[in-house]
């Protein structure tokens, strides 16, 4: 029986996309009023794209941090709902995020890895130095750390590079007896395989939030759709009041 062993609180693991960025006014990717509506992804998002014309890619990030940066963005309830479920729930949460956002420390979670980096830091390409940076990266800005001119790109993960932290989630979701995704498609790999991998492990119970079914929603035992500041919050007030039995 998942999580029998502990109790009915076994640790979790939670999944997050774009999705749950969105009503805090950042763009998800793959909806009609998505990201790559209106950029191709082979334009920006690509190692080839970035050795090819590093200022247009620079030029598209620069845009997103500008706006990931603006007053008016905050981290809405469903990220503050992870947050708290984080503190109260006895077996512990681990939130892997897939978004370069920082709303979910914002919220206060603490056991987050950002599988696809973080906009908020750039890395230089010459040596391993990898630093907060908040302003604009230009293509003839020096790395701090080495003095490498143009070498500065942001700490994010493009298509063909190997998302960060993959040896903890690994453990993570092998450790898990609850697995929750929120506001992701189920279209990018690796994560898109994380439902298959907990349930091939028989451990795990899987939960689906999100505002439609996605790609992999059929791996899923249970889902609720619709915005997530109203599913999360409501998923983890039922979670901690009922423990595993809210997912089953
Ligand atoms: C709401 C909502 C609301 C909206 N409330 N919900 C063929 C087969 C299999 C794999 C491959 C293949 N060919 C290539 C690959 C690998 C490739 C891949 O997956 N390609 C696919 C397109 C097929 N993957 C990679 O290259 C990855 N690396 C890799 O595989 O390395 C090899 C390796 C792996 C493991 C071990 C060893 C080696 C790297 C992927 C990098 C992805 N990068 C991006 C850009 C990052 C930086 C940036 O932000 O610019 O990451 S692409 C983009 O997609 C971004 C996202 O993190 C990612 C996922 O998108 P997400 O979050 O799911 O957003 P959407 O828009 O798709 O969905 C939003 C959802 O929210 C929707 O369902 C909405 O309905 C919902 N929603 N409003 C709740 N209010």
């Amino acid at each position: 029986m998942p999580g029998a062993s502990s109790g009915g609180h076994p640790p979790i693991v939670v999944l997050t996309g774009a999705g749950i960025s969105r009503e805090s006014g950042l763009a998800t990717f793959r909806d009609p009023d998505g990201i790559w509506a209106r950029f191709r992804i082979e334009d920006v998002a690509t190692p080839e794209a970035y050795a090819r014309d590093p200022e247009r890619v620079l030029a598209f990030y620069n845009a997103r941090r500008r706006g990931m940066t603006a007053d008016d963005v905050r981290p809405n309830a469903a990220h503050l709902a992870l947050a708290r479920l984080e503190a109260e729930w006895p077996g512990g949460v681990t939130v892997v995020t897939q978004n370069i956002d920082d709303l979910h420390e914002r919220a206060g979670s603490r056991n987050l890895i950002h599988m696809h980096g973080e906009l908020l830091k750039a890395r230089c390409t010459s040596c391993p130095d990898v630093r907060p940076w908040r302003n604009d990266i230009r293509v003839d800005h020096a790395c701090p750390a080495c003095g490498a001119l143009g070498a500065l790109r942001p700490h994010v993960v493009w298509f063909g590079e190997i998302p960060l932290g993959l040896d903890a989630i690994d453990t993570a979701l092998g450790a898990c007896g609850l697995f929750v995704s929120i506001g992701t498609s189920g279209n990018v790999y690796p994560a898109a395989g994380f439902v298959r991998q907990v349930r091939m492990l028989g451990r795990a119970r899987a939960v689906e939030l999100n505002l439609e079914p996605s790609e992999g929603a059929t791996l899923f035992e249970r889902a609720r759709y619709g915005p997530a500041s109203e599913t999360v919050p409501a998923f983890v007030d039922d979670l901690l009041a009922r423990g595993l039995a809210a997912a089953g």
